[in-house]
């Protein structure tokens, strides 16, 4: 833990935080650290869990300690008796201590002020307390489609500033009018309170930026990366060259001149926008080509419905030259290769790898590889997740998660719509929470830092995913693939604490 806790009690000479947790040296009673959760919280009935481990010197001074909770401000109301007492804690070993936050008069759930939880030393203790992890885990369900108002906080103040990498999302521009990241006061509180990077869920695409042959509109993307850039962060290009069909320009879908001259219309296409978003300042990095393998096996690079390849002179020969416009532009900037499904580890990785060396050997730019990861539930495993990353990994490129989702309900996910889940229940949410954690924790044991590319999630809320759009005859028009980390009302998801739990060097489980 590196954030988020303080001390408190008369006399508290502070805390020390660092990747062990959260140290205090117990000098008097009282003394302790705590953190905030922040309005509105529901905490009736919750359960605080912590691992603490206590120095020889405190166990010898037979102190106890007190989880607590306490309202901030006010009469400053608490929970004040969870005791651990000393026997139950051992000098040098990790001890789980818990605490039921229970007042009859229900005033934990709490509209009007922050609630502050913490460990305290009781008695006269000498020595140090560390706490290595804390969990809070509320009473109610955890539906995001519930419309009672019950809450459920991850207990996450940031998600960036757990991780030591880039923590990124994708959001909307004018693509969304509800969900526009400019105007919607709730998108913009979430993006900026967890991420630390943005990728363009469409407005950098080829026809938003080139719809017709060279005229470039750069307003709604720059008004994009601008906000970005404002609050510090970072944006991830998306994407330079992708073959759907919907976002191709038609003036190069109906090519008719030489594909020597479309090669060149493409590298025009990339020199520019690189070159401009460039001079921003805070883009360095770029899904340079986007799915060009097929899903087949063996799998192959795409061609009938592929524009660039069948533009090129059916020919792939547009991936390597997108490359090297794209390194040319930009030669500090990283450059990937995306794509969907190559964490199964099949045909399409092994075609991909084919690539990767073929590259390598004829020195053509490339840094990294992107990992969708649109996953399910269910499906593919953490270690199938993990082995194909390695693979990656082994070639000495970098790895970056670019858009990641959980699909709870998805055509193509567990025997669906057999094994359709129709009630986002409490035990589905932390199963979700554990799945992320898994995959989360995969990407950290598989990567070595030096080749962490960082981690996006394909969007903020439950109600605006590609899933939802894609899937709606499907799906009834019903949101019912709950991928993301916050459901629709922007309240934290149990997938967050499990992202969380990863980065923290928690176990992942779905409790
Ligand atoms: O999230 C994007 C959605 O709004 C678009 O309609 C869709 C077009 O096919 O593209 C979605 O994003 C895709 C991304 O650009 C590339 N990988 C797959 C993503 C989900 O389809």
């Amino acid at each position: 833990m590196t954030s988020g806790w303080r001390g408190n009690g008369t006399g508290n000479s502070g805390i020390n935080m660092n990747s062990d947790g959260v140290s205090f040296t117990a000098s008097g009673d009282g003394i302790g650290a705590v953190t905030d959760l922040a309005k509105p919280i529901q905490l009736e009935d919750a359960i605080i869990d912590m691992v603490v481990n206590v120095s020889p010197e405190f166990k010898a001074s037979g102190t106890s300690l007190q989880i607590f909770a306490q309202i901030k401000g006010g009469d400053w109301a608490g929970e004040w008796n969870c005791w651990s007492g000393n026997e139950l804690l051992t000098a040098g070993t990790d001890t789980a201590i818990t605490c039921t936050i229970s007042e009859g008069d229900k005033k934990f759930n709490q509209l009007d002020s922050d609630v502050q939880i913490g460990v305290q030393a009781k008695g006269t203790p000498t020595g140090t307390v560390t706490i290595k992890s804390g969990k809070v885990t509320l009473k109610q369900t955890a539906s995001s489609s519930s419309s009672t108002g019950s809450v459920y906080s991850a207990n996450v103040n940031s998600l960036r500033e757990l991780a030591d990498f880039t923590i990124g999302v994708a959001v909307s521009n004018n693509d969304s009018p509800t969900y526009n990241i400019l105007t919607n006061a709730s998108e913009k509180a979430l993006v900026e309170k967890h991420f630390e990077q943005m990728t363009a869920g469409n407005i950098m695409k080829m026809s938003y930026l080139q719809n017709t042959q060279g005229n470039f509109t750069f307003a709604n993307a720059d008004a994009f990366v601008d906000y970005a850039k404002s609050k510090n962060m970072t944006v991830h290009g998306h994407a330079l060259v992708w073959h759907a069909e919907y976002q191709v320009p038609a003036f190069m879908k109906s090519w008719s001149g030489s594909a020597a001259d479309f090669i060149t219309a493409l590298e025009t296409h990339i020199t520019t926008v690189v070159d401009h978003f460039e001079a921003k300042g805070n883009l360095h990095s770029w899904d340079v080509v986007n799915e060009a393998l097929t899903d087949g096996n063996p799998s192959t690079f795409r061609a009938v419905d592929s524009t660039f390849y069948i533009k090129s002179g059916n020919s792939a020969i547009y991936i390597e030259k997108a490359f090297l416009a794209a390194r040319a532009a930009a030669p500090e900037a990283t450059l990937y290769y995306n794509d969907y499904n190559i964490e199964q580890n099949g045909a399409k990785m092994t075609k991909l790898e084919e690539m990767l060396t073929d590259f390598k050997a004829r020195n053509i730019p490339i840094d990294g590889v992107g990992f969708q990861m649109h996953v399910c539930q269910n499906y593919p495993s953490a270690s199938s997740i993990a082995a194909a990353m390695k693979r990656v990994v082994d070639k000495g490129l970098k790895v970056k998660i670019t858009e990641l989702d959980v699909a709870i309900n998805q055509p193509y996910c567990d025997s669906y719509p057999a094994n359709k889940v129709s009630t986002f229940t409490q035990s589905i949410a932390l199963a979700q929470k554990k799945r992320y954690c898994e995959i989360i924790k995969a990407y950290i044991d598989t990567v070595p830092a030096a080749l962490r590319g960082g981690i996006s999630v394909w969007g903020t809320t439950d109600a605006n995913t590609w899933l939802n759009d894609l899937y709606r005859t499907e799906f009834n028009n019903e949101k019912i693939s709950w991928p993301l980390l916050f459901d629709s009302n922007y309240n934290d998801k149990p997938a967050l604490r499990g992202f969380a739990d990863a980065l923290q060097g928690v176990a992942c489980t779905n409790l």
